[in-house]
């Protein structure tokens, strides 16, 4: 098959935009370049977290990412870049918002190189793949993209390749005024002209960013004669010339709209033009084309600076642990009853406590919560958790009192449930860390209830417990299906959870079946004061074998 492989001539500088997006994805899961052809490979971060990219070596994804997670407090200060000679080259990890141009030439080998996001675990399920002299295979069938992207599952924009050069003797006339439809730029002086060597479209040609018109002109070479369809985007108004005729008309004030239309073309040069003008707010420009041999070539874009980049956070009021501390939200959190409390750690892992039943409900990394509905809806509804790998856990009271081993754990019906006999005592901060201690009575017990972050490359929870009290009660550590035992540590088949148990010497974990699910408890006998520890970390098997992102619903 033929891709737009007709337009470059090897050695050509390609270009390639990439962006960071929320939910751990790439905007383009796969591209193609020559081998031996030089890239400038823009990365941009749209998300609300951190996030880098490393090329590595055929077949080395995995390995290269897994090696990250073992970087430990050198992480940070090696942008999570292992040191190993698997990695290509990589950009440094890029704060929302950020940007960065990262150059290389295409190994001469052919192959299929793939690129990771190597940041804090996101390796799993963040990735794509550079095909170098290679066709791409159909994308339901390629293994070399995410799960999600091979099954439609996320968009895929791989197809919007910035071919670079596409148009040749590439140049542009730079207009300044106050329209509300595309002016005859014919009759108008133009504040700037040049050329440019990228040989795409782009609206960054402009220096101002609002009352601002473009008309770009280039040679297209057309190596068969037939139909092609133009794919024109605007914000505000745009038309599209060939050899004169136009072929898409999108003028007007208006956001984003995009109109196509066809036109047969002769083998051999072609002129193109793209007239443009913005007048206030936002602006976009995007053109692609197909036809014989084309499946998809772009010839715009923009590059410039978005307005929405004075505020990197574009969904609201992200709240964010600060100077090493954590931070608490104590509004509705969706997943949790009405008295969940979030907490945000700068580990990057977060959780929900619920206050009703004394349970850690629920669990995921990156991003903490949006408080935009707390600022602007005070009330009204639950808020997402914002990260991912996020975990729902059963929200069952810890503790209880059981007639006997066989006996159900009392049942938590509704949201508004509370556990039975139990009072919430609320929480103290420790200095510096600020961390939360809960504390509660439960079951005639007095609990102290500490999660503690584990910072690294996959960040965990240790949950530090404290009882009081006498004679034998019952803690349930998790539930779920299949339990199975691993070094230590607990796994489901139904969830991304592992749970252990730090210091097991007194603790003899029981798997039991009931009311249709399998528990994981523990049985104390107390005289006094017991501590104990349940670890709470992130099952990165099943993480890989079911490309979840956490965002269940
Ligand atoms: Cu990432």
């Amino acid at each position: 098959m033929l891709f737009f492989s007709t337009f470059i001539v090897q050695g050509q500088l390609l270009e390639i935009e990439l962006r960071a997006k929320a939910g751990l994805q790439f905007n383009k899961v796969r591209f193609e370049a020559k081998p031996g052809q030089k890239v400038v490979l823009d990365l941009y971060n749209d998300d609300q977290m951190a996030h880098n990219l490393v090329f590595t070596k055929e077949g080395k994804r995995q390995a290269v990412a897994n090696l990250a997670l073992t970087l430990g407090e050198e992480a940070e200060a090696k942008n999570w870049v292992p040191d190993t000679d698997d990695v290509l080259w990589a950009t440094p990890v890029l704060k929302p918002g950020e940007n960065h141009k990262l150059k290389f030439t295409a190994p001469n080998k052919s192959g299929v190189y793939p690129y990771v996001c190597t940041f804090i675990g996101h390796g799993f399920v963040m990735y794509g793949a550079m095909y170098v002299g290679k066709d791409m295979p159909e994308i339901a069938k390629d293994m070399n993209v995410p799960e999600l992207a091979r099954t439609g599952g996320v968009p895929n924009e791989e197809e919007a390749i910035v071919a670079n050069g596409a148009l040749k003797n590439f140049r542009y006339s730079v207009y300044e005024g106050d329209w509300n439809k595309l002016p005859d730029f014919e009759k108008l002086k133009p504040v700037k002209t040049g050329e440019a060597k990228s040989g795409i479209a782009d609206t960054s040609f402009s220096k101002k960013r609002d009352n601002f018109g473009i008309v770009m002109e280039g040679e297209l070479e057309i190596k068969k004669k037939g139909e092609y369809t133009f794919n024109l985007g605007s914000d505000d108004g745009s038309r599209l010339l060939i050899n004169g005729v136009p072929v898409v008309v999108n003028d007007g004030i208006h956001g984003v709209v995009r109109k196509s239309g066809s036109t047969n073309l002769n083998a051999g040069v072609n002129l193109v033009r793209i007239e443009y003008f913005e007048k206030g707010g936002g602006e976009h420009l995007s053109l692609d084309m197909s036809g014989p041999g084309i499946k998809k070539l772009q010839l715009a874009r923009n590059t410039a600076p978005k307005n929405s980049q004075k505020n990197p956070y574009p969904t609201g009021n992200p709240i964010i642990p600060e100077n090493n501390e954590a931070v608490i939200y104590r509004n509705f959190i969706e997943g949790a009853s009405p008295r969940g409390i979030g907490v945000g750690y700068p580990e990057k892992v977060n959780l929900c406590f619920d206050a009703n039943t004394m349970q850690i409900a629920i669990l995921w990394h990156g991003t903490f919560i949006d408080g935009a509905k707390h600022w602007t809806n005070r009330g009204q509804g639950f808020q997402k958790p914002s990260g991912h790998y996020l975990m729902n856990l059963s929200r069952d009271q810890p503790f209880a009192v059981l007639e006997n081993s066989d006996s159900e754990w009392p049942k938590v019906e509704g949201r508004d449930t509370r556990a039975e006999k139990m009072s919430f005592g609320g929480y103290r901060l420790k200095q510096k860390s600020r961390h939360p201690v809960f504390q509660y009575q439960i079951a005639g017990l007095r609990v102290t209830d500490y999660p503690e972050p584990q910072g690294g490359s996959m960040p965990s929870i240790i949950r530090h417990l404290e009882i009081q009290g006498n004679g034998e009660v019952y803690y349930l550590a998790a539930s779920g299906k299949n339990i199975t035992e691993k070094n230590g540590f607990y796994s489901f088949s139904d969830s991304m959870l592992q749970v252990g148990f730090p210091d097991k010497e007194n603790l003899k974990p029981i798997i039991r079946e009931n009311a249709g699910r399998q528990e994981l408890l523990l049985k104390i006998e107390l005289d006094g004061r017991v501590a104990f520890k349940q670890h709470y970390r992130w099952n990165v098997d099943y993480i890989m074998k079911n490309h979840t992102h956490g965002h269940q619903k």
